[in-house]
């Protein structure tokens, strides 16, 4: 594993980080604009108070923190694989490069010792996962790993019910920021309620603090930040699309890893850019939340080094 010297040095003086995954880059955003975007999101962090780190694994080597030829490469090689937890180690030995899921990057960040990380939306259980058994390594993983994942809720492509279920069994903890309600990723409610809301950084932070001194911190934490109001997609373009991508889904026989980004890329065209755009803003939004819970969480004591 490689860490980036700025990202290190964040690390050692206890100063605030953000870890950023790279598959929502290469798989979740189209070329060539995927980029710019993910400059964009580094630049939120950075406007936040914190160090970006975007994890990728580049040339069998998982890396902290992406130097800009990395993320070059990974934004703009049609090589570069969707790589889970599961797959790290088979890259790593026959040196490929790829781009990590929230699975793969909680797990590397979290071992370079990153509290925060944001995302777009979290992957989930699958509709129709009773016969697919499709479930996304990014529950289990997080229902063991020590971070705190910002993200906007999950995509509607899933089945948002099962994956708030399996979340509780698996003890990964739901903060609404500043919602009552478990955000819809493109809309800002998915219609389900949340036990648990917080309305500041800080109040977060808090929350953080207690799970250490309960031990409940070796599991991972969501904080579901809704998209502001003004960027949600149209709920009817947005019901429309995810009716036509779905039948699309199971005509084109899409199965496995491939599901979760024909459904994105579904979205995309089907939507001439919109869904796109809100895509890139609740990212955005996330990055800057992120940064302001690492900022608050690093000024608290148990935030700082031993
Ligand atoms: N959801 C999104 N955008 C994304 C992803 C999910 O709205 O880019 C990506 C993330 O990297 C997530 C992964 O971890 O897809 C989940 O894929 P799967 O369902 O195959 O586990
Ligand atoms: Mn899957």
């Amino acid at each position: 594993m490689q860490v980036h010297p700025e990202v290190a040095a964040a690390l050692a003086a206890g100063r605030p980080v953000v870890a950023l995954e790279s598959t929502i880059i290469s798989h979740g955003l189209p070329r060539p604009d995927n980029l710019g975007i993910a400059r964009e999101i580094e630049q939120a962090v950075r406007d936040g108070g914190a160090v970006p780190a975007t994890v990728a694994v580049v040339d069998g080597t998982p890396r902290i923190g992406l130097d800009d030829e990395a993320l070059r490469e990974i934004a703009g090689s049609e090589e570069v694989v969707k790589v889970s937890v599961r797959d790290l180690a088979s890259l790593a030995a026959r040196r490929g490069t790829g781009a990590t899921t929230v699975a793969s990057t909680a797990h590397l960040a979290a071992r370079a010792g990153i509290a925060v990380f944001a995302t777009g939306g979290l992957g989930g259980v699958h509709r129709q996962a009773r016969d697919s058994w499709d479930e996304s390594a990014d529950l289990g993983t997080l229902s063991r790993t020590p971070i705190t994942v910002v993200c906007a809720g999950v995509k509607s492509i899933l089945d948002v019910a099962a994956t708030l279920e399996r979340l509780e069994t698996l003890n990964v903890g739901v903060l609404g920021y500043r919602t009552d309600a478990f955000p819809g990723f493109y809309l800002a409610d998915s219609g389900h309620r949340l036990d648990w809301r917080v309305d500041s950084a800080a109040e977060v932070a808090a929350v953080l603090r207690a799970r250490t001194e309960l031990g409940t911190d070796r599991f991972g934490l969501v904080v579901a930040n809704p998209i502001p109001a003004a960027d949600e997609l149209d709920r009817d373009l947005h019901d429309r699309t995810l009716a036509a991508g779905l039948v699309a889904l199971s005509r084109a026989g899409v199965t496995g890893k491939q599901v979760t980004p024909f459904l994105l890329d579904f979205f995309h065209r089907e939507t001439g850019g919109a869904s796109l755009t809100a895509n890139v803003r609740l990212v955005l939004n996330n990055a800057r939340v992120a940064a302001e819970i690492a900022v608050a969480y690093a000024g608290s004591p148990a935030g700082r080094p031993a």
